[in-house]
């Protein structure tokens, strides 16, 4: 990852402060921020950004941060890449958007044709695109439903799909997701996830599955099942990993049973976990993939992929939006796919998961409060307890954050019990940079659980 053969920012890749942070540029535009910005919207970080490339984050006040959060797993191929910033270029300057829905562009299909051949599955594919992860998952559950003429839901414990009504309804957590925005959309059943940390020890993958499926067929009924729709590794829940079989189990009761399995790998997606689609580690097939976040580096893009006579099932104008597919995005997506394969990125995704790993073991060894260190590739985490239990401990997670944060690391948190740190680097970020910024961890533990 260090080596890669073509050159992919300008920016030096460094960790450099040069007033604290939030500097007083940062802290003045926060001003501004909380006088104008809705309160509803968070800030994990209060640094206001110049510039980014690689694996860093350069603030207005000339702070040059480590990021290892990607803007929540989006900018895979790195900031501002340059195969994207020109094909954009390029694009924006041809035409911004005429709607593919009135008068259509090769663009679009361009993409279409290339999730066809990147998303898991030699079977005939058809995709629609979208602007928003949220929307890939409203649409995926709209084709489902459709195909199927049923009605149920089946999304499980920890799962996270989106803020809009029926996402919110799909999604697990209250606090900050759904709280006083319900009522929320009917027919959603959740059921127990497999989350090795915290179910009973052995419990294996086909146990979990047996325990969920067994749920279903009780209180939802399989001839009533659309869909069952599953992040392959939970995203905003925690990094949460299911145990092998698992997820092969659930795509197999699907296919018995005629519903439709729908992988959400909006965060999972496009070379993160060290394959281009995390099901794919398992050999699984979904029906459909929603996607969205890396694949368009950094423009917002997203789509439902899946069986040709699923997402053909739909009646001619059913699915759309003004800017689904919008050409800008289009070419951003088909420069960062070319992007992932000829820079290897689910190579240098494992590469950086080899890195990460290892060294994140080496600190629960030493270090009691944490719990848990799981992922894949360069989508890994750290859950954190009381020392010698299983016990959430999220005032010590947001305190280690934000020492890393005034240290120059971007990290974010995650978890049903905000428990837990996580990391996405961006795949093409240097080995010393990353150690670096592990260097950083270590001591924010070392300081505040030492
Ligand atoms: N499905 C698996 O991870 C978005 C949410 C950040 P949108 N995750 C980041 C926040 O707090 O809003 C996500 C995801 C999975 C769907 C979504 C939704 O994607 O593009 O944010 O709508």
């Amino acid at each position: 990852m260090t080596d890669l053969l073509e050159p992919t920012t300008t920016l030096p890749q460094e960790r450099r402060l040069v007033t604290p942070v939030p500097g007083p540029r940062s802290a003045e535009l926060m001003a501004r921020r909380s006088a104008t910005v809705s309160a509803g919207v968070g800030t994990t970080l209060p640094v206001f950004v110049e510039r980014a490339g690689g694996g860093v984050v350069v603030d207005v006040d000339g702070n040059s941060l480590i990021d290892l959060g990607s803007g929540i797993a989006v900018v895979n191929v790195g900031n501002a890449a340059p195969r994207v910033v020109a094909a954009v270029q390029e694009q924006v300057a041809a035409f911004t958007h005429t709607c593919f829905m009135v008068t259509p562009y090769e663009g679009y299909v361009a993409v279409c044709e290339e999730l066809a051949r990147v998303t898991p599955g030699d079977h005939e594919k058809r995709s629609a695109l979208f602007n928003t992860g949220s929307e890939a998952v409203e649409n995926a559950v709209k084709i489902a439903r459709h195909a199927t003429g049923r009605q149920a839901v089946v999304v499980f414990d920890h799962a996270y799909h989106g803020r809009t009504n029926l996402t919110m309804a799909l999604t697990a957590k209250n606090m900050p997701y759904k709280h006083r925005f319900g009522p929320f959309a009917p027919e959603v059943y959740r059921v127990p996830m497999s989350y090795p940390f915290r179910d009973e020890p052995g419990l294996t993958g086909a146990e979990a599955a047996a325990r969920a499926i067994a749920q279903i067929e009780a209180q939802v009924g399989a001839a009533n099942v659309a869909a069952v729709l599953i992040e392959p590794i939970q995203g905003e829940g925690g990094f949460v990993v299911p145990a092998p079989g698992f997820l092969p189990a659930l795509a197999e009761w699907c296919r018995a049973s005629g519903s439709v399995f729908v992988a959400d790998e909006v965060q999972t997606g496009f070379c993160r976990t060290g394959d281009w689609f995390a099901t794919e580690h398992e050999g699984v097939v979904p029906d459909l993939v929603t996607l969205a976040k890396g694949m368009a580096g950094g423009m917002p893009l997203a789509a439902v992929t899946g069986r040709a006579e699923i997402m053909d099932a739909v009646h001619t104008g059913g699915l759309g939006g003004t800017y689904g597919g919008n050409p800008v995005a289009c070419a951003a997506a088909l420069a960062s796919i070319e992007t992932m394969r000829a820079q290897d990125l689910a190579g240098a995704a494992r590469a950086i998961g080899d890195t990460m790993l290892p060294r994140l073991r080496a600190l629960q060894e030493r270090t009691p409060a944490v719990g848990d260190v799981r992922g894949r590739g360069a989508m890994v985490a750290v859950e954190i307890v009381k020392p010698g239990t299983t016990e959430p401990d999220p005032e010590l997670t947001g305190r280690v954050a934000r020492a890393c944060h005034a240290d120059g690391v971007v990290v974010l948190t995650a978890g049903t019990f905000g428990n837990v740190l996580r990391f996405l680097p961006p795949l093409v970020i240097g080995q010393e940079l990353l150690g670096e910024g592990l260097d950083v961890l270590d001591a924010a533990f070392a300081e505040h659980a030492g």
